[in-house]
């Protein structure tokens, strides 16, 4: 059985020196053991940290980072970004997809992510047509994930109405739109072909409330059931607050919430406008707080007041959705950062029994990632996912901190990314900050950036 030695690691029984891991040929921790013997194990030079789950992502729109970053009108917005978004939308070939995925999931995993929940509703060829295999797509990003060795949950989105009330597709949106029986066929199909993918499962999503029916969501709920993870975009704009206000007379939260059955299954993508009574419904379901905080500042959504929803025990993770960035550093800090600049005070996150901000976004972006995905994975303890990433202990300002002054450095203080190696299952992806696949997935996708701006 392999073995690994680390002289420093954040153990999900806390901080602990001289640790023996023990992983089964699943890739699953059979032991970890602190104060251990390094014989017969490979020795880890550096800081031993859980790999990060990363609960929200569009893969596709890794290729357009950075190139809506230009004023058109001055009242660009999140849905005139939208627009470019759709022009890009509907030029991409499966192949194209699929390189943009393998290079983006690379990307993930030198940047600390682990795992990834793939929020996938691009579904049909550039006409609107189903493709002759109808997952296709899904497919693509499935491949995508094994090669560059990334855990996935695929998360299928159903997609059928362009604004609350069921109102008709438009055309920007035709590659999106299934009725409630495709997508079901959709679910099926994706579950027999990732059965075989021990680091992969299915779940369900939702793209947001303008996107589907209060029917198609009890109908979906109930042809499902099971324990599979579900993932809705919701209250990301104030537009779509006032749309829904419009249709129901009830903001979008508060319209889940009365309307379906919220537990811990669930994750809310954004959430960024929740009023107080809509926070505390959020924390007392169980449900996971999606934020992609650097996506909603690229995109002016708002900032999500979690300093009302830590206290209530609210949990979150972190995604990097539209790509803007990869870090999972980034992430962490701007999270801290936004309630910071909203309340004008320091030191947003943390809890009465952990004044270390760092180690409080730390731990609850795990915990809230990993039940995000539905998966084994947030920490190391026995039974979970060998998933983990090396910090570099020589860099000065890590190899003189201890604990969690040690994680306040690096998420607070570090300007270049001090993540040497990643393993995922037990295997090594990330070695000296370099992946085996990287030089052939950086030429074909450096083709296909060409490709898209002929
Ligand atoms: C998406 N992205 O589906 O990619 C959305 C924008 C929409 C984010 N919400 C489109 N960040 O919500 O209609
Ligand atoms: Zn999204």
């Amino acid at each position: 059985m392999p073995a690994f030695f680390a002289e420093r690691a954040l153990l999900a029984t806390g901080w602990a020196n001289n640790v023996r891991l023990e992983v089964g040929a699943d890739g699953t921790l059979t032991q970890v053991q602190a104060e251990a013997s390094a014989e017969g194990a490979e020795r880890i030079s550096g800081v031993l940290l859980p790999g990060m789950p990363n609960l929200h992502s569009h893969a596709f729109q890794r290729a357009m980072a950075g190139l809506a970053e230009v004023a058109s009108n001055p009242n660009d917005s999140f849905w005139t970004w939208r627009e470019l978004m759709y022009g890009m939308v509907g030029k991409l070939s499966p192949e194209q997809v699929e390189i943009i995925a393998r290079q983006l999931y690379i990307e993930m995993l030198k940047a600390g992510y682990t795992s990834v929940a793939e929020f996938h509703y691009v579904h049909h060829d550039t006409n609107g047509q189903p493709y002759a295999n109808p997952a296709e797509l899904g497919l693509s990003i499935s491949r995508a994930a094994s090669s560059a060795g990334i855990g996935l949950t695929l998360l299928p989105v159903l997609y059928s109405h362009s604004g609350f009330g069921g109102q008709p597709p438009n055309a920007g949106q035709r590659r999106f739109i299934h009725s409630t029986d495709s997508y079901l066929d959709l679910q099926t199909r994706l579950r027999s072909a990732l059965a075989g993918q021990s680091t992969q499962r299915l779940g369900l999503c939702f793209h947001s409330l303008r996107a589907v029916t209060a029917g198609q969501i009890s109908d979906v709920l109930s042809a499902e059931g099971g324990s599979a993870p579900i993932h809705i975009h919701i209250a990301e704009q104030q537009k779509e607050v006032d749309d829904c206000l419009a249709w129901s007379g009830r903001r979008p939260l508060q319209w889940l919430y009365e309307n379906v059955a919220v537990d811990n299954r669930w994750c809310l993508v954004h959430a960024t406008h929740a009023e107080p009574d809509e926070v505390a419904l959020m924390a007392a379901s169980g449900a996971v707080a999606g934020l992609c905080l650097t996506t909603e500042a690229n995109l002016g959504d708002g900032i999500f007041p979690a300093v009302g929803y830590l206290a209530q025990g609210g949990r979150f993770g972190i995604g990097s959705d539209s790509h803007v960035s990869l870090s999972v550093v980034e992430e962490l800090r701007w999270l801290e950062y936004g309630q910071r600049l909203r309340d004008t005070r320091r030191n947003r996150l943390y809890r009465s029994d952990q004044p270390m901000i760092g180690r409080t976004v730390f731990d609850g972006a795990l915990a809230g990632g990993a039940q995000a995905l539905g998966q084994p994975v947030g920490g190391l303890a026995p039974g979970l996912r060998a998933d983990w990433l090396v910090l570099d202990g020589e860099d000065p300002y890590l190899a003189n901190a201890q604990g969690d002054a040690l994680l306040n450095r690096w998420l607070f203080a570090s300007s270049e990314n001090l993540i040497r190696h990643v393993m995922v299952a037990g295997k090594w992806v990330i070695r000296e900050g370099r992946h085996l696949e990287e030089q052939r997935t950086k030429s074909e996708f450096s083709a296909v950036l060409r490709a898209l701006a002929a």
